[in-house]
């Protein structure tokens, strides 16, 4: 059985959202977000850094979310949503997936934890004008990709739409995808799938 530790608009979106679409069975466990609580022996068991989430299948432990995504659609998927490994499209499909989380959702993952570092009113402005012009680079990259598509690898689906879509969400609430109305509408077409309306409510 597969155990999801989850807090609501954190990372384990992502997890939970692919479990949807694939209908496969899993437990949801909330957790406590509370520092004290990510700096406990009892989590850092799971995640050793003290971050969200956590996934075990078993007794098997995992702590990123884009590799719990690729571990369950190559355990699980039975092919689907990514395309058959060795292509141009999985290389393309890898791509935007590992964008998604090590060049786009960092600056977007930065600017929350200088908020959370430095309090409501804290923040050092130049900086977090600076993670945000570099997220909006992203933006403008991703809108720039989505020309004339309606998902990243073309008229299909896939799991790097996923991985995109939790950054995407984070680059509407922290930063801004104004004027970018390629964007806008990819983000309005994921929002709306029954998967991942059901992971949000989570
Ligand atoms: N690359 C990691 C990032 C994990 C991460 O930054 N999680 C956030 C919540 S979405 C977190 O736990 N932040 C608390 C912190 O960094 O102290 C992943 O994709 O799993």
């Amino acid at each position: 059985m597969l155990t999801i530790y989850h807090v609501p608009v954190t990372r384990s979106l992502r997890v939970l959202w692919l479990c949807n679409e694939l209908d496969l069975p899993h437990e949801v466990r909330t957790i406590d977000f509370a520092a004290a609580y990510r700096a406990s022996p009892q989590w850092r068991s799971l995640n050793p850094v003290g971050k969200v989430p956590a996934m075990t299948d078993g007794g098997f432990t995992m702590f990123e979310s884009g590799a719990m995504v690729q571990y369950l659609l190559d355990r699980y998927g039975a092919g689907r949503l990514q395309p058959r490994p060795g292509t141009e499209d999985h290389g393309r499909y890898l791509q935007w997936s590992w964008f998604a989380e090590a060049t786009y959702a960092r600056p977007l993952g930065e600017i929350v934890n200088h908020r959370r570092a430095f309090g409501e009113g804290g923040e050092i402005p130049a900086a977090v004008q600076e993670m945000k012009d570099r997220a909006r680079l992203c933006s403008e990259a991703v809108d720039a990709a989505l020309q004339g598509r309606d998902y990243l690898l073309g008229e299909e689906f896939s799991a790097a739409d996923i991985m995109m879509g939790y950054s995407v969400m984070l680059a509407q609430r922290l930063a801004s995808i104004d004027g970018l109305a390629n964007l806008q509408a990819y983000w309005q077409r994921l929002s709306a799938r029954p998967a991942y309306q059901r992971a949000a409510a989570a």
